[in-house]
């Protein structure tokens, strides 16, 4: 898809924040400092429409982004990062579970991980959470660019086999600096809110 426009519509915390016009949307999950932010600035040719950074917990609130007037993408803050206080971790948690499992816009689960590492407990826990509730979710596993070629299949099978992959969801190799993946996802995305 040809992205040209794009709006940051809201930046919520609340359901009575989020926009209400039935657009398809799709949330990205993930830890902190992955990647997920880069992912949709990628996604939409933006070099920094979703605020990135290179200190885990830039993105403290979900962010409503609409695309072409035809569906959003929802930047999801990161679990997993350390420095934050017992209660500011409820809060996330709170807020995460309240959009995740009420949200009917929701079309698909965008669980964003590192291609380079195996999943880690917190990306094992958020995966089975979204099969809990029956979410489609898709993986991407980022930053391919910081590896050789030649290793992107073995570390694919780490990240299928450690996440326990159910065999109905898709998983595909990405990466934010070289675009690589991009054409493969927007496909993913296009057949999913055609459904
Ligand atoms: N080489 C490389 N670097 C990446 C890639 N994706 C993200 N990064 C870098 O990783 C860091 C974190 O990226 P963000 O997009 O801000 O991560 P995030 O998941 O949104 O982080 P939070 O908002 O803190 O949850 C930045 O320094 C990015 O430039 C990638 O595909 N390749
Ligand atoms: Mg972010």
């Amino acid at each position: 898809m040809k992205v040209n426009q794009v709006e940051l519509v809201i930046s919520a915390v609340k359901p009575e924040q989020y926009p209400s016009e039935g657009l398809p949307e799709f949330a990205l999950a993930g830890r902190s400092n992955v990647g997920k932010s880069s992912f949709i600035n990628k996604m939409i040719n933006r070099k920094s429409m979703a605020r990135t950074s290179s200190k885990p917990g830039k993105t403290q609130t979900l962010n409503f982004y609409k695309i072409e007037e035809s569906l959003y993408f929802v930047d999801v803050p990161g679990y997993g990062y350390a420095r934050v206080s017992k209660k500011e971790r409820e809060a996330w948690g709170q807020m995460i579970e309240t959009y995740f499992t009420t949200r009917e816009d929701l079309l698909t689960v965008l669980l964003i991980v590192d291609l380079r590492h195996p999943p880690t407990k917190d990306d094992v826990m958020m995966y089975d959470f979204l099969k809990h509730y029956e979410l489609p979710c898709l993986v991407v596993a980022t930053k391919a660019d910081k590896i050789p070629r030649g290793k992107w299949d073995k570390h694919k099978k780490i990240v299928k086999e450690t996440l326990n992959l159910d065999p109905s969801d898709e998983i595909v190799v990405f990466s934010s600096e070289t675009g690589l993946g991009k054409d493969e996802v927007w496909n993913i995305l296009m057949k999913a809110s055609k459904k």
